[in-house]
């Protein structure tokens, strides 16, 4: 068997910086609705704590005490037109350093792909497609998103939908995560995972992490170690994958 299995991405911080471009949207939706809400970073960064566009207009209300009180229906109309603004902002977003390198460096290996993520469906694919190109969804093996599972991160649901569809054993894929509940989400299904930092989860902390780092690493641009394992010359590739899951 080649290890690893698989390498299962998430989406958001870590393909790319995409949550200033939600953030942007919600505030978008708000406005449209006639809503006095504004996300501004710092709020933003705590509302980052609940995964979920939906569950986090719900902790903004129910948690924060934000008023009006909206419906589920209200919430979910609300995040639908989020949702749409969100496609029309992520046009000039690049991908995060290495990530390009990594997924074409799988591709050519037979390395299985796949996607955990809490965002929307419709989301990824504009994202794939944008920085990509059209053919890019269809090398994931599995795309993983939103509310396809009951729970969302920290919970181990969406990378234990993943694991069953792919048939592989946790122990044997690599995650890659930007943000602490990502982290927790796939080490409590059994996945180890390299942690590329955001730019909203620097103040969090990855103990579980195989390692953590500032980023992926791509030639000419090495990654710095924040903790755990460095990977030689300042790349994550699939040989420090591989020399990761068997030493
Ligand atoms: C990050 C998130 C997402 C987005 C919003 O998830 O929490 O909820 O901020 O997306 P991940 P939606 O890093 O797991 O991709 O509004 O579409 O839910
Ligand atoms: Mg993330």
């Amino acid at each position: 068997m080649t290890l690893p299995a698989a390498i299962i991405f998430d989406v958001d911080g870590t393909i790319a910086e995409t949550e200033e471009a939600h953030r942007a949207a919600f505030n978008a939706a708000f406005a449209e609705a006639a809503l006095d809400w504004e996300w501004d970073e710092d709020l933003y960064r705590d509302l980052l704590s609940v995964a979920g566009g939906k569950e986090r207009i719900r902790h903004y209300i129910h948690g924060l005490g934000a008023r009006p009180m909206l419906a589920p229906a209200a919430i979910a109309r609300l995040h639908v037109r989020k949702t749409e603004l969100y496609g029309d902002l992520i046009e000039d977003l690049s991908l995060r350093p290495g990530i390009a390198r990594l997924l074409a460096e799988a591709r050519t290996a037979g390395v299985p792909l796949a996607i955990a993520t809490t965002t929307s469906l419709p989301n990824i694919e504009s994202l794939l497609v944008s920085t990509l190109g059209e053919e890019a969804p269809g090398w994931f093996a599995v795309i993983a998103a939103g509310d396809m599972v009951p729970a969302k991160k920290p919970a181990p649901d969406i990378y234990r939908f993943v694991l069953d569809r792919l048939k592989v054993r946790p122990d044997q894929c690599v995650a890659i995560e930007d943000s602490r509940n990502g982290l927790l989400s796939a080490t409590t299904a059994g996945i180890p995972t390299v942690v590329a930092v955001s730019r909203y989860m620097t103040h969090e902390t990855f103990p579980e992490a195989l390692s953590v780092l500032d980023h992926l690493g791509d030639t000419g641009q090495p990654c710095h170690v924040l903790s755990g394992r460095a990977p030689p010359g300042g790349m994550v590739d699939l040989a420090t994958l591989r020399r990761w899951l068997t030493t």
